[in-house]
């Protein structure tokens, strides 16, 4: 995995916006760094509020987003806001540029504007932006307002990852409500009737009140509609009393809670199914086998179950083939442990077995162990007793009698050795890598993952 840039999360927990935006395309992008980034972030979330707003195009999303961050600020509150744009695959494009001006936001270092084109060629809205939600709600935004555009299933999506949702209607569309899947209307937490200064407002009111009287929500939140103005700002003050009340209802019931819960377990599920692919494409389909397939399917050659079939059995055999090189193929035997009574009477013994004498014995203080060490050409011999009662080696003398104690591989990374171990589920005692004898990095891992054998790696420079 690589290193964390320690920096820029510091940065990024500081609200600097230049760190923020590095972080959100870093997430964009894919980039490898972004997960250990996101990570050290994640415990540091749950503060902000996430507001979804969705509607038809043109509805007032990104007027009304910017008059609701510009109250927020008033009180006080920090403010970010996402626009997304599930239509356009490609980041960075002018449309997204037009779609949010937000002048009178711009200058204001309490307010973090993004645009996000985030459905890219592998699909899904989610993973990018719940990342960037993240890092927004690490860096100390109180409230995060997400606007997207509607068709149908990326409002759902959206919805998912938002705390509250607040669905724009906007009058003279002619039959409004009818034109709104149920889906998106059951979503709605909070009703707006953007551009109540048009005829109208009132029926969309009715129609709304006349839907919301059909049925309960299983939460029993009764949705609020606000009218307002976007461009005056007018309705906007009840818009943000109506999501803090929201925001309070959500705190106490158990409903929201279960909402949250389906939101984790949807996001983990995807991801999952997100990195599986993603492996699956890179190990199977990055030669040009895949076009190839197709080819078949072409002529009729192999059916689609067959080309899915033989795509996950490549890449169930490029995980074993993984498996087989472990974190410590290849390490040399560094060393040999064994516990002694007393280097007094064990260092002439072996002195007479190997025919030379151990260089000075050295104490290792914090391991309550003295070590005598013969060098056998490349593997050392360690002779060692404990120095208390309480030293590990007393105990596994006291145990198990004299013995080999521990075997020593010499491993090249150390920190990355032991990261890839316990991936691999290996259990370790020692977690980070520690000094011992000869100023050697070393760490141990547990005797249970290595049949009742101790076993030390120690880092060769
Ligand atoms: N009369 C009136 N016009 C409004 C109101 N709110 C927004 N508008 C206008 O409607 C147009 C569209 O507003 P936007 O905020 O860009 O709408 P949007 O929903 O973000 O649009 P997309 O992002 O393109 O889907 C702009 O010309 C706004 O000035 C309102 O309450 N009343
Ligand atoms: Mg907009």
């Amino acid at each position: 995995m690589p290193e964390i840039d320690r920096n820029l999360v510091e940065r990024v927990l500081a609200g600097d916006r230049r760190a923020i935006a590095s972080a959100i395309s870093m997430a964009e992008n894919r980039d490898a760094a972004a997960i250990p980034l996101l990570q050290e972030l994640f415990p540091k979330t749950g503060h902000g509020q996430v507001v979804g707003i969705t509607g038809a195009p043109g509805a007032g999303k990104s007027t009304l987003a910017e008059k609701l961050a510009g109250e927020y600020r008033r009180q006080g509150a920090r403010v970010g806001i996402l626009a997304v744009d599930p239509t356009s695959p490609f980041s960075g494009g002018a449309i997204l540029g037009d779609r949010v001006r937000m002048q009178s936001l711009a200058h204001d270092p309490g307010v973090y504007i993004r645009s996000m084109a985030t459905r890219g060629q592998l699909g899904g809205l989610a993973p990018a932006t719940q990342e960037a939600v993240t890092i927004l709600d690490a860096s100390g935004c109180d409230c995060i307002l997400i606007e997207t555009v509607g068709v149908g299933q990326d409002e759902v999506e959206v919805a998912r990852l938002a705390d509250a949702t607040v669905l724009l209607l906007v009058p003279g569309l002619g039959d409004d409500i009818q034109t709104f899947k149920a889906g998106v209307m059951e979503i709605a937490d909070v009703f707006v009737i953007n551009k109540s200064d048009r005829q109208g407002a009132d029926r969309v009111e009715q129609e709304v009140t006349a839907m919301l009287s059909l049925a309960t929500r299983p939460d029993g939140w009764r949705p609020p509609i606000v009218k307002t103005v976007a461009t005056t700002g007018q309705g906007i003050g009840e818009l943000v009393e109506s999501l803090g009340q929201f925001r309070a209802f959500g705190e106490k019931s158990e409903a929201a809670r279960q909402r949250r819960r389906a939101h984790w377990r949807s996001r983990v599920l995807e991801l999952l199914r997100q990195t599986l692919f993603e492996k699956a494409v890179a190990k199977s389909l990055g030669d040009g086998s895949f076009e190839r397939q197709i080819e078949d399917l072409l002529v009729h050659r192999r059916d689609p179950h067959q080309v899915v079939e033989g795509i996950i059995s490549r890449f169930l055999q490029s995980i074993s083939l993984h498996k087989a090189e472990t974190a410590i193929t290849g390490a040399r035997v560094h060393h040999l442990g064994v516990a002694v009574e007393s280097l007094a009477d064990a260092i002439p013994l072996f002195q007479q077995l190997v025919g030379k004498a151990p260089d000075p014995a050295e104490t290792v203080a914090d391991q309550k162990v003295r070590v005598a060490v013969f060098q056998l050409g490349d593997v050392r011999l360690e002779l060692l007793e404990g120095t208390a009662a309480d030293s590990p080696i007393a105990k596994f003398i006291a145990k198990r009698g004299q013995g080999i104690h521990h075997l020593a591989l010499a491993v090249k990374d150390l920190p990355g050795t032991l990261r890839q171990l316990e991936r691999d589920g290996v259990r370790l005692i020692d977690r980070e890598a520690r000094s011992g004898a000869c100023n050697e990095r070393i760490a141990f891992l547990h005797p249970s993952s290595t049949a009742g054998v101790l076993i030390e790696l120690v880092e060769e420079s």
